[in-house]
């Protein structure tokens, strides 16, 4: 475990969340259980005055309550979101930020309406480029105050999978994952699914606020202005098998045949194919991987293992249909983002 966990750092940790372990055994999050990442403070909202408005570069500017949107066509799919900070704390030397293990994915069932009829109905003006997505949530970050908000090119907007999301796991959504609305871009990294949206505003240039320019870029080094960071890298987790040592987490369990089961995804496509080791990466097992609750949700695995008495490192790795994997160890970046190397669990059999 990376030694030094500054205060700064327990004290995002203990706002924000990851879902532990056990819960991957669901396949749809229990509420609660799903991960939680803000960066400022939660909003408290209204819904009786709150309103989203769709401006800038359209033809028919919109103002929708939230009644409005509940009255049209529903969409309902369960979506497996990831933060792109995850797995940072294992990075080295660790980026400080938010330190996340390997635990900060859920996947719920959201519910909501369709951004591209929306965005039809406004009316893009023919110089539109950009649509920006902004939270009500206002902070200070990198010495620039804020509200919340990042874009997406008008074509990934339109893709007919982008949602406005207004329920999850079928209630309205909780204060902390953006009660009254949030954005939903399956298949990205979560800071892309603005919460507590409140403006859609269409531009004809490149948004280049913080959370774009600044957050969210591969970089490797200061000088380097990076790469946004954009679809989930693939990973897979097994829920820990046996029983943890409380302080360790470290795990015990009985020799005989013991089934490991996990979930894994990939925002870039369908999984194909997990291996599992019990040797810390040594040699490598097919599991069997079943069918996901939805196109942009993890997909569920299982292996069954002959234990033996002794010390075992057990990891998981995850191959989806573009070919793209898991390293064993992960290249640095300043920020910290897409670390989705091997997870890797100490077992001791008894
Ligand atoms: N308005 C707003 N939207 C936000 C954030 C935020 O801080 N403010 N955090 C983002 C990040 S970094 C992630 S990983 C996801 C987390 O969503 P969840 O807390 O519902 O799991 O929300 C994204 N949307
Ligand atoms: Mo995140």
């Amino acid at each position: 475990m990376t030694a030094g966990i500054s205060l700064n750092e327990l004290q995002l940790a203990a706002r924000n969340h990851g879902m532990p372990l056990e819960a991957l055994k669901h396949e749809i999050t229990p509420l609660g259980l799903h991960y939680l990442l803000v960066h400022y403070d939660i909003p408290v909202v209204d819904p009786a005055t709150w309103r989203l408005t769709i401006g800038g570069r359209v033809r028919s500017p919109l103002e929708l309550s939230l009644d409005d949107l509940e009255a049209r066509a529903a969409v309902t799919a369960a979506v497996t979101m990831e933060c792109a900070g995850n797995g940072r704390a294992l990075l080295e030397p660790r980026p400080v930020s938010q330190p996340w293990l390997s635990e900060a994915v859920g996947t719920a069932e959201w519910t909501g309406v369709a951004l591209a009829p929306l965005l039809a109905e406004a009316g893009l003006e023919d110089d539109a480029v950009e649509v920006v997505f902004t939270g009500l949530d206002r902070g200070v970050e990198g010495g620039v105050e804020q509200l919340y908000e990042r874009s997406l090119t008008v074509d990934d907007a339109a893709r007919d999978d982008v949602l406005l999301a207004y329920a999850c796991n079928g209630v309205p959504l909780p204060p902390q994952h953006g009660f009254p609305l949030r954005l939903l871009v399956p298949g990205w990294y979560g800071m892309t699914s603005v919460k507590w949206l409140h403006r859609i505003t269409v531009v004809d240039e490149p948004f280049t606020g913080y959370q774009m320019v600044t957050g969210y870029r591969m970089r490797t080094g200061d000088d380097d202005p990076g790469t946004p960071i954009t679809r989930i890298e693939p990973r897979a987790l097994l829920a820990p098998p046996g029983i943890p040592d409380f302080m360790t987490r470290r795990r015990f369990l009985d020799a005989g045949v013991q089934r490991l089961e996990g979930r894994a995804w990939s925002g870039w496509g369908p999984i194909e194919r997990v291996e599992v080791s019990t040797d810390g990466g040594g040699t490598w097992n097919a599991a069997t991987v079943g069918d996901p609750p939805g196109p942009a949700a993890w997909s569920p695995f299982a292996f069954d293992w002959d234990a033996t008495a002794g010390e075992h490192v057990l990891c998981v790795r995850a191959h989806d249909a573009t070919g793209r994997s898991q390293p064993d160890a992960p290249p640095w970046n300043v920020g910290g983002y897409s670390n989705n190397a091997l997870q890797r669990i100490a077992v001791t059999v008894r």
